[in-house]
């Protein structure tokens, strides 16, 4: 059984499933030992990751090869977060075949331009494509998956460009028309009752996906008693936890001069070594090495 197929039947048992971002094959090995559904491969914390804003700085490429690196150290399934699909619907037809061989099991694509701006900056510049070209590029995305279970998710960021929820029901309806299979629906409000609204009067076919990045009171029982909502994805905890982390651990190493306070406050060596998978290469050195 695909990964993808086992994203599905999970989303079909659950009602609910849990995403967890990683920008790392180490952040994943931690959100699956954690207990989450599935990785989101997430624009924002790769950009982090290498010091760069969310705006398309990234290549194709480098998300790809992080993806690779992360399918290659997690079982859980990947949801990969690839933008506007790096271009029109000739790039998104080279990116989903792309991501399906790199071991993505569903991706999101959204109705921004190329080049993009991350969502969540204020004032940030937010230009969206016109509905009739997002749906070529979402019937591409369908018509080049080879395994009929691959994911595509459509986001609509019409909420984030302040469009109303009208035209973020009316693009929502169009995606799903032409083919699929949830919708994203985004919102960078500090509370949440865009999203809260949004899914209230969502009646189309497809359930939908929520990032709760900006509203985070939406907790799971809020959202299950909101129905419609299927999956959620925790769009940038891990590097905010990492950031947080090593802010406060550099910060006191300076302070008190040296590592003799922190040592007692972080994982040992050892609990590295076993992310590592340690363990098992010294047990191949026992066996192969002559
Ligand atoms: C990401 O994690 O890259 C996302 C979510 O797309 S957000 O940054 O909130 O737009
Ligand atoms: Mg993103």
């Amino acid at each position: 059984m695909s990964k993808a197929k086992q994203l599905r039947d999970r989303i079909a048992e659950r009602g609910l499933v849990h995403i967890m971002a990683a920008h790392s094959p180490l952040s994943a090995v931690l959100a699956e030992e954690a207990g989450f559904d599935g990785i989101w491969a997430s624009g924002f914390e790769l950009s982090a990751l290498y010091g760069l804003p969310d705006m398309s700085l990234i290549s194709m490429t480098q998300h790809l090869d992080m993806l690779r690196a992360i399918a290659g150290r997690s079982s859980l399934p990947i949801v990969a977060d690839i933008d506007t699909g790096y271009g029109n619907a000739i790039n998104v037809i080279h990116a989903i075949s792309e991501y399906e061989h790199a071991g993505a099991s569903a991706v999101v694509i959204e109705d921004k331009t190329f080049p993009k701006v991350t969502s969540l900056a204020a004032g940030g510049r937010q230009e969206l494509l016109p509905v009739a070209e997002f749906r070529g590029k979402i019937e591409a995305a369908i018509s080049t998956r080879t395994d009929p279970d691959f994911l595509v998710i459509a986001r609509t960021e019409a909420l984030i460009a302040g469009l109303g929820e009208e035209e973020a029901l009316a693009r929502a309806k169009a995606y799903t028309q032409a083919g699929a299979d949830m919708i994203l629906i985004h919102s960078k409000k500090k509370d949440p009752s865009e999203i809260e609204s949004f899914a209230r009067a969502w009646d189309g076919d497809v359930p939908l996906t929520i990032v709760p990045n900006a509203y985070p009171e939406l907790d799971a029982p809020l959202i299950q008693a909101l129905g419609n909502i299927r999956m959620v994805i925790y769009g940038n905890y891990g590097i905010r936890a990492a950031t947080t982390a090593m802010q406060d651990t550099f910060r006191r190493i300076i302070a008190d001069g040296g590592v003799q306070n922190v040592h007692k406050d972080i994982v040992p060596v050892e609990e590295i070594f076993r992310l590592q998978g340690m363990e098992k290469t010294q047990a191949d050195e026992k066996r192969f090495l002559r």
